[in-house]
C-alpha cells in the first residue's frame, strides 16, 4: 500500500490531522494499535480552547460540540475555605473556553474520517518505522497474521507518550526535559449535576481537588491523591467526602453524588522532546510532549501542534515549499514551553507536595490572594487558560 501521509495513532492528533488533510485532498491511512472501541473508551480531557475549537470547525467536525459543548467565561479558585472567580471573558477581551470531552472529540472525527471513506486501520500491532531519514520512508504492521508495508511521503508520530514514533528516533538525536511529580489524580464520572456552573479549581491543605463536568447532568471530578495510589482504595463514599473535605463548605453543599461509572488513577509529569521531526518523520501531541492536566493544556497542546503541521504540509504539497515543515519543530516548541510553563505553575501553586508544610501553604495561599486582587496577575493566569495565540 502507497499514501501520502501514514498517521500513526488515532487519538486527537491523529484523526484531527487527517481531517485536516483530507480537506484539502491529501491522502493519509491512520494505524491504530487499539481497537475503535478501545480508542473511544478512554476518559480524558474535558475543556478546549478557542484555538481548538476553530480547528475543529475547520476541520468540519464542530457540530455537536456547537451543539452540546458549554461555552465557559470563567473558573473559580477556592482556598481558604471561599470561590474566587477569575472572569476569563473580561480579562482576555472576549475569550472563552468550551467544555466538550475529549472522547466526542475523537467521536466526531472518527465519524468524519468514516464518512470521507479515510483508511483508520485498527488493532495494527507490531508497527515499524523506517527509512524516515531518508526520502522513502515506510511502516510494517502486523494484523490477521500477516505482515503488511505502507510506502509513504512523510510519517505523522501521533501515538502519545508510550508510542513507537519517539521510541523509533536514535537516541542521540533526541533530548528529553521531564520533571516528575510525587502524586496522581483520581478522576470519577458520575450522572450528577455539576456542583457549580463553572469549573473549581481547588488548593487545601488536604490536596488539590477539581469540580469539572461533561454536560449540565455529568460531572467530573477529581481529588489529587498520594503516588501509587490504587483504585481500589477509593469507594464512592470516601471519594464523595474527601472531594467535600476540600472545598468550600458552600461549594460542598453543592456536590449531588452518585454512582460513579468511571474511576481512574492518572501520573502527572511534565515530558518534553526535542526536536519535534527527525527527516520525515513528525512527533505530534503527546507524542512528543505531556503535561500535568491542572492547565488544560494536553488536548489543546495536540491540536495546535496539528495546526503547525498541517499548514507546514499544505504548503509542501501546494506550492512545493518546504519552509512551513521546516519551521514546524521550532513553532511548535515554541507554544509547547509556554503551556508547560503554565502547567507546572498551575500545579505547583494547587497541589500538597510532600515538603509543602505550613509555611509552604501559606505561601500558596499568599500566591492565590495576590491572585485573585491583582487584575494584572489574573489576567496572565486568563490568558494562558484560554490559550496563548498559534
Ligand atoms: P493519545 O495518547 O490520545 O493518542 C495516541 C494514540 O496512539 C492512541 O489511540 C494509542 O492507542 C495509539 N498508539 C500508541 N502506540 C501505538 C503504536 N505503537 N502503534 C499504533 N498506535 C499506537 N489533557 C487535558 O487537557 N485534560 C485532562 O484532563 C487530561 N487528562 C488525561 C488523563 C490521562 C490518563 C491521560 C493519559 C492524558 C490526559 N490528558 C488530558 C492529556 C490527553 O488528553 C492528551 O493530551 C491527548 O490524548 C493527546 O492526544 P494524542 O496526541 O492524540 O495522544
Ligand atoms: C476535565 O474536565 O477532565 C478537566 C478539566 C480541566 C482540567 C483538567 C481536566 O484542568
Amino acid at each position: 500500500m502507497r499514501t501520502q501521509i501514514l498517521i500513526v495513532g488515532s487519538g486527537p492528533s491523529g484523526l484531527l490531522l487527517g481531517q485536516l488533510l483530507g480537506t484539502i485532498g491529501v491522502e493519509t491511512v491512520i494505524l491504530e494499535r487499539s481497537s475503535r472501541e478501545h480508542v473511544l473508551g478512554r476518559v480524558r480531557a474535558g475543556v478546549l480552547e478557542q484555538g481548538t475549537v476553530e480547528l475543529l470547525e475547520e476541520a468540519d467536525a464542530a457540530a455537536r460540540l456547537h451543539a452540546e459543548g458549554l461555552p465557559h467565561s470563567g473558573i473559580s479558585l477556592a482556598f481558604d475555605q471561599r470561590l474566587h472567580r477569575i472572569d476569563l471573558e473580561a480579562l482576555t477581551g472576549g475569550k472563552h473556553v468550551t467544555v466538550y470531552g475529549q472522547t466526542e472529540v475523537t467521536h466526531d472525527l472518527m465519524d468524519k474520517r468514516d464518512a470521507a471513506g479515510l483508511t483508520t486501520i485498527y488493532e495494527a500491532a507490531n508497527v515499524t518505522l523506517n527509512d524516515f531519514d531518508g526520502e522513502a520512508p515506510f511502516a510494517t504492521y502486523d494484523k490477521d497474521g500477516v505482515t503488511h508495508r505502507i510506502d509513504c511521503d512523510f510519517i505523522a508520530g501521533c501515538d502519545g507518550y508510550h508510542g513507537v514514533s519517539r521510541k523509533s528516533v536514535p537516541e542521540r538525536a533526541l533530548k528529553t526535559f521531564e520533571r516528575h511529580y510525587p502524586f496522581g489524580w483520581l478522576g470519577v464520572l458520575a450522572e450528577v449535576p455539576p456542583a457549580d456552573h463553572e469549573l473549581v479549581y481547588a488548593n487545601h491543605e488536604r490536596g488539590f481537588a477539581l469540580c469539572s463536568m461533561r454536560s449540565t447532568h455529568r460531572s467530573r471530578y477529581y481529588v489529587q491523591c498520594p503516588e501509587g495510589d490504587r483504585v481500589e482504595a477509593w469507594s464512592d463514599d470516601r471519594f464523595w467526602d474527601e472531594l467535600r473535605r476540600r472545598l468550600p463548605e458552600q461549594t460542598a453543599a453543592g456536590v449531588v453524588t452518585g454512582p460513579s461509572f468511571e474511576k481512574s488513577i492518572a501520573p502527572l509529569r511534565s515530558f518534553v522532546a526535542e526536536p519535534l521531526r527527525f527527516g520525515r518523520l513528525f512527533l505530534v501531541g503527546d507524542a512528543a510532549h505531556i503535561v500535568p492536566p491542572t492547565g488544560a493544556k494536553g488536548l489543546n497542546l495536540a491540536a495546535s501542534d496539528v495546526r503547525y503541521l498541517f499548514t507546514g504540509l499544505r504548503d509542501y504539497y501546494r506550492e512545493k515549499s518546504h519552509a512551513g515543515i521546516d519551521a514546524y519543530s521550532g513553532k511548535a516548541l515554541a507554544r509547547v514551553w509556554k503551556a508547560v510553563r503554565f502547567s507546572w505553575w498551575m500545579t505547583t501553586m494547587l497541589h500538597r507536595f510532600p515538603d509543602t508544610g505550613d509555611f509552604g501553604q501559606r505561601i500558596q495561599e499568599a500566591e492565590l490572594d495576590y491572585l485573585v486582587h491583582s487584575r494584572a496577575a489574573s489576567t496572565a493566569l486568563a490568558e494562558n487558560y484560554v490559550g496563548l495565540p498559534y
